[in-house]
């Protein structure tokens, strides 16, 4: 059969988005590097009811079964097996043929390839997918970067396979290539960011309000129902209740060792935001907290010789329902930060690259499909809708009068939670971004006070136009000469 699309790349994300998309009536071809993966997606295929998708037994099988313009999706390991699936490819392909890569991909590779692929005149596309296996297989959140019209080619099917939400596909066009790759990786650094906030949550209704497992499992499910309604709040409510039945005794998330992973992306968000100058506290301190949680054996040894402050309820007294509702208010607050820095980064890049990121879009194809997907999503799509060119999600009226509402709140969380000794580096970096952020004078004139005592680097001055430099002392003659410039 000519098929419809191609799928190369069959471990657990192009496995279940063949799948998908072979469930949606597409016809679907599929490739891997190593042959078993096509003969086991093509039984999963007949399995789960004679899915319209075929195997392939090599690049060149692979690219002869498909339909022109040749539309395929490469879903493997980023970085150089994506380089050498292209090459693969690419010598049987045409000019017009469309090559979407899915993976996590750094975006300047994604900006490299699709230069290396013009001269052939193959279109090439970035496109962020999350969602996890589930996702991919039964309606991911899409996020394309392409030329436009590589993407009006591909737009039917995948408008088909994304998560259907109240407005539509969980996919739309976002820009230009790298575009795509841009929003997934900043996704992933606010999951970090929410993952990490959620942590803390927890971490202080375990240690300071001491409850038990299956308390906090019963909170976080009460909270799903609220504004915090969320997939990591669902599904953290029920990685708290689940028993471990490998010791049948007690829960697996106690058993679980206390050593975060991470693959790449987070911290690609965190050096894109140094290279923007854009703040981003809480998604960096989640990076850091991942850094600090892998060194166990220092942690083990530290904990021996460092003193926390050993408070008891006597000293800081604690309310369990004040507390628990302070808790809530203050992991939306966070929330709303983060995604205000994460949104930041992307606005400067988009500036930077000219782009032209719609962010209320951004928002609209995380409601559905991927791992942040939340009820917050709907009221940040609607803020940068109603105006396109606010300068910080935190200045739309309805999100900042949500953050006034809470910060009575907040504020108690993180002064309990340093007062317990508890780390809530991220809970406290948002406080921390809103309260630099809403000041209208920073201790900044301080610092470029220092900077042009030391360096001459000059300041500006809030009663009169121009540029100048100061004589701060005499030792300081030397960079003197110029005492004021304008
Ligand atoms: P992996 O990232 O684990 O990659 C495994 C696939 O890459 C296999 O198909 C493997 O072929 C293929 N591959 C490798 Br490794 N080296 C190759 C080479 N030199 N040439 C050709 N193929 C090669 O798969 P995944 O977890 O399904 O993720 C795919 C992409 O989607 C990644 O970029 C990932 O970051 C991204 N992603 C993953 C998730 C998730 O939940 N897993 C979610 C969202 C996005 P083989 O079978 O022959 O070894």
């Amino acid at each position: 059969m000519s098929c419809d699309i191609g799928l190369y790349g069959l471990a657990v994300m192009g496995q279940n988005f063949a799948l998908n998309m072979a469930s949606k009536g597409f016809k679907v071809c599929v490739g891997n590097r190593s042959p078993s993966k096509v003969e086991l997606t093509v039984n999963r295929a007949k399995e789960e009811g004679s899915l319209p998708l075929v195997g392939s037994s090599g690049p060149e099988d692979f690219v002869k079964q498909l339909s022109k313009p040749r539309k395929i999706v490469i879903l493997v390991m980023a970085g150089k097996p994506v380089d050498e699936t292209i090459a693969n490819l690419s010598q049987y392909l045409d000019a017009g043929d469309v090559i979407v890569d899915g993976g996590n991909e750094w975006f300047h590779n994604t900006l490299r390839r699709a230069k290396e692929l013009e001269p052939k005149g193959i279109h090439f596309v970035g496109m962020g997918i999350s969602g996890g296996e589930e996702g991919a297989r039964n309606g991911p959140s899409l996020m394309p970067g392409g030329p436009k019209a590589a993407y009006d080619l591909i737009e039917p099917i995948i408008s088909k396979c994304a998560a259907q939400v109240n407005d539509g596909p969980c996919t739309g066009y976002l820009g230009p290539v790298g575009s795509g790759n841009y929003v997934k990786m900043i996704h992933n650094g606010v999951e970090y960011g929410d993952m990490q906030l959620i942590a803390e949550v927890y971490d202080v209704m375990k240690t300071v309000l001491k409850l038990s497992n299956d308390e906090m499992a019963k909170i976080f499910e009460e909270w799903n129902s609220t504004e915090l309604e969320s997939y990591l709040i669902e599904i953290t409510s029920k990685i708290l209740a689940k028993k471990d039945d490998v010791t049948d005794t007690g829960y697996v998330v106690d058993y679980v060792l206390d050593k975060t992973g991470m693959k790449g992306t987070g911290r690609w968000t965190i050096q894109e935001a140094a290279e923007r100058s854009i703040a981003a506290p809480t998604m960096a301190a989640s990076l850091d907290t991942r850094y600090i949680s892998a060194r166990k054996d220092e942690r083990v040894k530290a904990s021996a010789i460092l003193k926390g402050p050993e408070m008891t309820s006597a000293e800081i007294p604690v309310h369990k329902g004040q507390l628990l509702d302070d808790l809530k208010s203050a992991l939306y607050a966070a929330k709303v930060c983060s995604y205000a820095q994460g949104l930041g980064i992307i606005r400067a890049a988009s500036d930077d690259m000219k782009w032209n990121v719609d962010l209320s879009e951004c928002a609209r194809l995380w409601k559905g499909g991927c791992i942040i997907r939340a009820a917050l999503l709907q009221k940040i799509q609607d803020a940068l809708a109603r105006d396109k060119n606010l300068p910080n999600l935190i200045l739309d009226p309805v999100v900042a009068g949500e953050l006034n509402d809470r910060t009575a709140a907040w504020r108690r969380v993180v002064v309990t939670a340093v007062g317990y000794g508890v780390a809530t580096p991220a809970l406290a970096a948002s406080l921390n971004y809103f309260d630099a952020y809403r000041r209208e004078r920073l201790p900044a004139n301080l610092t470029q006070s220092q900077r042009d005592f030391f360096g001459g680097h000059t300041y500006e001055r809030t009663d009169r136009e121009g540029v100048f430099h100061c004589l701060w002392d005499d030792s300081h003659k030397s960079i003197g000469d110029i005492k004021e410039r304008t």
